[in-house]
């Protein structure tokens, strides 16, 4: 007789487009700012910045831009500088939004991290984005308790390899000490789909404007938001992906 599989003990959050629709209006808008504070005319359209989202990392994506447009930049001894540099705004640029207006949380979400938390089950965030986006983000998200909610956040360069490498996955299950298989992560692209995937993570993806259409093949579920899912729903497509 198998081993029943082990419950679900705690859902593991992206954040970019899946917590909230942060790219658009919010890191997207950003980046032109620091361009624009730089002196630079570059201008990253909504077109544009949804191919540059094929590149995860606001550092690596200016990088992929440079490397696509402006080659001749690469090649300039402070290029590093520059990135980090322009990084730096846009991450203060980022935060004025935020706190400005507040980005709000995708339907559903804030409902089902209290539901979660009412069930007894963990909660933690695997991004790529930096911690302090995160912090902001939940700060002024409006959702009571949104902020305090997650008890483990790997973001940003606490890993080596941003996603679709598993690495912050990894890290997040670390910390949470507990087996893939007692998680379920939730995700908005393909390349956070192959993140968690790698980690040996079952995983439910809510698309959005930018990543509906993405190969989402082994995703267990695929939503156009959370507001009709229920945290039944997601211990069934668990227990579902658990059966194998
Ligand atoms: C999305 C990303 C991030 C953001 C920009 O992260 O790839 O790079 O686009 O944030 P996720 P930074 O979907 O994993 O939450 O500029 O801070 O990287
Ligand atoms: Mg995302």
């Amino acid at each position: 007789m198998a081993p029943s599989p082990a419950p679900l003990a705690a859902l593991i959050f992206d954040v970019d487009g899946t917590l909230a629709d942060t790219e658009r209006d919010g890191h997207r808008v950003a980046f032109n700012q620091a361009f624009e504070s730089a002196g630079l005319d570059w201008h990253w359209s909504v077109e544009q910045y949804g191919a540059l989202l094929a590149v995860t990392g606001g550092k690596e994506r200016i990088r992929h831009f440079l490397e696509s447009f402006h080659p001749e930049r690469l090649a300039e001894p402070d290029c590093d500088a520059l990135i980090a540099t322009l990084h730096r705004a846009k991450t203060e640029a980022y935060r004025a939004l935020v706190t400005g207006g507040g980005l709000p949380l995708r339907p559903g979400v804030a409902r089902l991290l209290a539901e979660a938390r009412a069930a007894g089950l963990r909660l933690a965030i695997a991004t790529t984005t930096t911690p302090d986006n995160v912090t902001v983000l939940l700060e002024h998200s409006k959702a009571p308790g949104a902020s305090g909610a997650f008890e483990v956040i790997g973001a940003g360069d606490v890993v080596p390899a941003k996603k679709p490498a598993p690495d912050i996955y990894r890290w997040a299950l670390e910390r949470l000490g507990l087996p893939a298989t007692a998680c379920l992560a939730i995700e908005d692209s393909d390349n956070g789909l192959r993140a968690a995937r790698g980690a040996g993570l079952a995983t439910v993806i809510t698309a959005n404007d930018y990543t509906r259409g993405q190969d989402f093949s082994g995703a267990v579920a695929v939503l156009p938001d959370l507001a009709g899912t229920t945290l039944a729903d997601l211990q069934r497509w668990h227990r579902d992906a658990a059966a194998g």
